[in-house]
């Protein structure tokens, strides 16, 4: 029997003995607020962890899950499937870009980019180039937390301590976050278009014929928001088809609203050939990802005798019934009520509001893209993390708002119908925060 204990639950990415002295504990929520167990309310800044675009317990998702869960709970994924995970399929692909009608469903960020990777090694191999087995990265990339994700990804303290367990033939692009020339930059930053031709620098390396895939964030998201310099993806996209190496877009953020489109490859004009997505294709009622491949990566594996699998991978939960009833409701509702849109009418209030901190003498940068935004603070000398560890305590328990920091990293990710008035005032409250911050 296990001793007692202050707190059983081990917390992901968190540092949990400074938890401990005082957890933070929300037991409830509606639309755009929680509730802590003693029954304060808070204000969400960050729409869940990037997820929850519509808000919590939106209704119609809460009526569709119920219903379906006392309908069919669920059923083996493997050689049968069930209707939801069907119609889901049907509806999403309908949104992704032209030729992309096909996708693979996982259940979370991790196993879709794990999920990409593999379709992509495999791919290649069933056209007769198996010789295509590196994969490039970038730095800064946040590709979740399984082997593969982690070892394209490029986010130090996830990587360090997993070291020699990196898979093999990984190289990464340099990042493109460069505060000396492109602080305080609204939107798409200016400098930083010729990073993309690290990429040929890759390929003259290795030798492109021995690149099976590139995979980028649109926007990276994790390490603090660093959206693209304008031309850079589509550079990019256009040294992948010079070397015939596929593109990977991990829109795990981007995709379902957040930069106003259903995919930030739409927002970009620049279309991948995988994307990875999860959070928002169920506003993160339900945990579920899908993979979208272009109709030729599909056709690739459709060789072979027909009675055979076509690809050994898969999930006992890939399509799960009550997981993709979510992701129905959750696209109807975006459809219905217009959210891509509203996302897209709040951006210009955002970025005033978040650039409203570049005066704040601890600030060094902000940057935003559709509704991802970032506050970067200096490091306290001595103690990098301490300011927005700080941060997020006080907004807590002070302001009654969650935010996010990572590092010194403020982000915010505001609800696709936040209320301009409720983001106005989260912000103030920010404000006051960082005014009291050494
Ligand atoms: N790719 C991207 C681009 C992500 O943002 C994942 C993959 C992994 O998803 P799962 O569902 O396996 O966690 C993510 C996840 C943050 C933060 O602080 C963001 C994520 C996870 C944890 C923290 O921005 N995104």
């Amino acid at each position: 029997m296990g001793a007692a204990v202050e707190n059983s639950y081990w917390l992901p990415f968190t540092a949990n003995r400074d938890f401990n002295k005082r957890p933070r504990v929300i037991s409830g929520a509606k639309g755009h607020w929680y509730t802590t167990t003693d029954g304060t309310r808070l204000y969400d800044t960050f729409s869940g962890l990037w997820t929850s675009g519509l808000g919590h317990c939106h209704p119609r998702i809460v009526e569709a899950v119920q219903k379906q869960v006392a309908t069919l709970d669920y059923c083996m994924g493997f050689q049968v499937t069930n209707d939801k995970a069907l119609e889901l399929a049907e509806r999403a692909t309908a949104l992704a870009p032209e030729g992309i009608s096909r996708c693979f469903f996982t259940n979370s960020g991790s196993e879709s980019v794990d999920t990409a990777l593999k379709i992509a090694l495999g791919y290649h191999r069933a056209r007769g180039e198996g010789n295509r087995t590196r994969l490039i990265g970038r730095e800064k990339g946040y590709h979740g937390v399984n082997f593969g994700g982690m070892s394209v990804g490029g986010i130090v303290p996830n990587r360090k301590v997993f070291s020699a367990a990196m898979i093999p033939g990984v190289d990464h692009l340099r990042h493109t976050l460069d505060i000396e020339r492109n602080a305080f930059s609204r939107g798409l930053p200016e400098h930083g278009i010729e990073l993309a031709e690290d990429l040929e620098r890759l390929c003259a390396l290795h030798d492109g014929s021995n690149i099976a895939a590139v995979i980028v964030e649109p926007v990276a998201g994790s390490a603090g928001v660093i959206p693209p310099p304008p031309g850079y993806l589509e550079r990019l996209r256009e040294i992948c088809d010079k070397h015939g190496i596929l593109l990977i877009f991990d829109e795990v953020i981007t995709a379902f609203g957040r930069v106003g489109h259903a995919f930030g490859a739409q927002r970009f004009n620049v279309t991948p050939d995988i994307i990875t997505t999860a959070k928002g294709l169920t506003n993160g009622v339900i945990p579920m990802g899908a993979v979208f491949v272009r109709d030729e990566i599909y056709d690739a594996y459709m060789n072979g005798p027909e009675h055979m699998i076509e690809i050994f991978h898969g999930y006992t939960y890939s399509g799960h019934a009550v997981a993709a009833a979510a992701g129905v409701a959750t696209l109807k509702v975006y459809e219905e009520e217009g959210t891509f849109e509203q996302a897209a009418a709040l951006e210009q209030h955002f970025e005033d509001v978040l650039h409203s901190f570049a005066d704040h003498p601890h600030v060094i940068d902000v940057r935003n893209f559709g509704l991802m935004g970032s506050i970067e603070m200096a490091p306290r000398p001595g103690a990098p993390g301490a300011r927005g560890a700080e941060a997020h305590k006080k907004c807590f328990w002070d302001e009654n708002i969650v935010i996010r920091a990572g590092m010194d990293t403020l982000q915010f990710s505001p609800f696709l119908n936040s209320d301009p008035d409720d983001m106005t005032k989260s912000f103030e409250s920010v404000r006051r925060v960082m005014d009291t911050i050494e």
